[in-house]
């Protein structure tokens, strides 16, 4: 459980749909999502469902992602342009008069400004922003289109932009204009990245909302808190994790209490983090391990992992499982849900859980798309929220009928260039993400000797013409500059990464991305714009200390 990740995560909502629809879906639209290395079971029902059922995918992509292989059609952008993108096929929707007209009028409004939006963005005008051929979104329009049940996969592919927001209103856009959102295999399905950042994030642990996503500025929402825990409580919204360390640095917070979140890797900008955490006049860190955000740390709670507690996960399907306690903590380590109600016992307030089934009966009272849930319930088969009451059989997709706020709402948005661009002094486009062998910050994954084997240290992955102006080999290191810090690694040669564009992955301490990538914010999704960045890139030397073997082999997951 990682609890302040999901602020990295957040702006996702939840999937409309279940995994196993994604399998009798007639196309796929997976974009911003590396589905086969970061999601593998929702990777093998696309491969499924394109292989053996005969479904067309459709990606979107910068890069050339194992996911291509299966594709109809690949569309291969420029970073950051997603929603000259989506515009784009809009409007070849729209120009040809595929979309769904009886659905826009019972079920959406906003309508009529979208469509005045679109009017500019057409194919050509978009293949002017986003370099993708104006034929190739006249195609997505017609093949997305043509299904009875189009499905659109995405992740941070899409959120993690100045514009993530605008991203994700726009593939809802999308689907709703074809009428797919609230049927079978359809809808709009944000990939969730942790094994419970849907759950953390359906409990309230995001700094303006308590469970079930009822406002902390809402004063009737805020009292019937209150009163069920018997405290007043603030109306004031918080800050997230990168305000935080803002704030942090100018000194307006003093104390920062970590759980399960190792900030000194996985955070934009590492300097500036850095020198915000050694600002505080007290850092407390609860984790499993004394990972680089707990070095820094003046106290550090040891926790219980996942196998070590029981309790639940909510997955990606909005699924609410049951996880169950394999073996014992070692040393001192005890649950988080424990250190958290003794701390707080200590403070004064008394949280008299004897375990986390108690626990869960006081969610079903608070959060009303969880009130029909609880262990007796989830023992065999977890339950997929809104499960309104006991005898409810759960959600298995959403907006059926109606949208939770009646109808659907179309927003008409505008494409607005990346935070950071290339220029003369920066050349390169920086994306940063995931590879199959690691999971972030690496605290776990370089435990363990399987992913160290497969994939011992990070690759900068750039394109073959690239290398060959930098007269640089495989397995060369290079060094990556950008206006806040550089990184030196070794250079992946690689067609997966379009000209112009570098990938990193953020997995290792000693080639840290984030030391690179800029902190801008989306302003509503306050998501910080880890992929895109402009750097520099140049052969470097490698240092005699350096291991000089030849690079790792990447069994690229293809
Ligand atoms: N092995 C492994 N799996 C993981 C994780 C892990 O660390 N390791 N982490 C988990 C977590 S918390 C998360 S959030 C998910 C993340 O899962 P994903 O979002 O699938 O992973 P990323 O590698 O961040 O990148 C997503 C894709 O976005 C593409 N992309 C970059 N910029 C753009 C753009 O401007 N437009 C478009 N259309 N695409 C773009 C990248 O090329 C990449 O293929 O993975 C989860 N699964
Ligand atoms: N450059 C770049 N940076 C990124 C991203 C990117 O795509 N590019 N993606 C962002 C995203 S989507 C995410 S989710 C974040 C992830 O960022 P983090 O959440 O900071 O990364 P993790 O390595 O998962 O760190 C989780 C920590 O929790 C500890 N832990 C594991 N289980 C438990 C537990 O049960 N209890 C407690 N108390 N601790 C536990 C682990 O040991 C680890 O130290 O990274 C973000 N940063
Ligand atoms: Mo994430």
């Amino acid at each position: 459980m990682t609890v302040a990740g999901l602020a990295a995560s957040f702006g996702s909502g939840a999937m409309t749909n279940s995994l196993d629809e994604i399998e009798f879906a007639d196309v796929i639209l997976a974009i911003g999502t590396n589905t086969t290395e970061n999601h593998p079971i929702a990777g093998s029902k696309v491969k499924r469902a394109v292989r053996q059922l005969g479904a067309k995918l459709i990606v979107i992509d910068p890069r050339d992602i194992a996911l291509t292989r299966y594709a109809e059609l690949w569309l291969r952008p420029k970073p950051g342009t997603n929603v000259a993108v989506i515009n784009g096929i809009m409007n070849g929707i729209v120009s040809e008069g595929l979309h769904n007209r009886e659905y826009i009028e019972k079920r959406t409004e906003g309508f009529a400004a979208l469509e005045e939006v679109l009017k500019k963005y057409t194919p050509e005008h978009v293949e002017r922003i986003s370099g993708v051929p104006a034929d190739d979104i006249r195609k997505a329009a017609r093949l997305y289109a043509s299904g009875k049940k189009s499905s659109i996969l995405y992740c941070m592919g899409v959120t993690q932009h100045s514009t993530g927001t605008d991203g994700v209103k726009s593939v809802a856009n999308l689907s709703m204009l074809c009428g797919f959102v609230g049927i079978e295999s359809g809808g709009v399905n944000p990939l969730r990245g942790q094994s419970n950042v849907q759950g953390a994030c359906d409990m309230g642990a995001l700094p303006a909302t308590f469970p079930s996503y009822q406002q902390v500025a809402n004063d009737e929402m805020r009292a019937r808190f209150e009163k069920a825990w018997g405290v007043s409580l603030s109306g004031k919204p918080g800050l997230t994790v990168v305000e935080i360390m803002n704030a942090a640095h100018e000194g307006r917070i003093k104390g920062v209490y970590v759980m399960g979140e190792n900030l000194m890797l996985s955070d934009p900008d590492l300097h500036h983090v850095e020198e915000s955490l050694k600002k505080l006049e007290l850092l407390v860190v609860q984790d499993l391990f004394l990972s680089d955000t707990a070095k820094l740390a003046h106290v550090v709670l040891p926790a219980a992992n996942f196998a070590e507690k029981d309790g639940t996960f909510t997955n990606t399907e909005r699924r609410v499982q049951r996880v169950r306690k394999a073996v014992e903590p070692p040393g001192e380590a005890k649950p988080d849900w424990l250190i958290v109600s003794e701390l707080s016992a200590r403070m004064g307030y008394g949280m008299k859980y004897g375990s986390p089934r108690e626990i869960m009966d006081e969610i079903a009272r608070v959060t009303p798309s969880y009130a029909g849930i609880n262990y007796r319930r989830i023992e065999r088969r977890g339950l997929q929220w809104p499960c309104l009451n006991a005898e409810h059989p759960g959600t298995k997709f959403l907006h059926r009928d109606r949208f939770t706020r009646g109808l659907g709402l179309f927003a008409a948005i505008e494409y607005k260039p990346s935070a950071e661009l290339p220029d003369g002094d920066y050349p390169f486009y920086l994306t940063t993400g995931r590879v199959l062998y690691h999971y972030h910050t690496g605290t776990m994954t370089r435990l363990s000797r399987g992913p160290m084997e497969r994939y011992p240290e990070s690759l900068v992955e750039i394109n073959p013409e690239d290398a060959w102006n930098l007269k640089l080999e495989d397995g060369e290191f290079v060094m990556v500059t950008s206006r806040r810090g550089s990184v030196k690694a070794k250079a992946w040669v690689t067609n997966r990464s379009p000209k112009g564009t570098v990938f990193m992955n953020f997995h290792f301490p000693e080639a840290a991305a984030n030391l690179l990538t800029n902190p801008a914010l989306d302003p509503i999704g306050k998501i910080p714009e880890y992929k895109v960045c402009a750097v520099k890139v140049e052969k470097a030397a490698a240092d005699i200390l350096e291991r000089t073997e030849a690079p790792a082999k990447v069994q690229a997951a293809k």
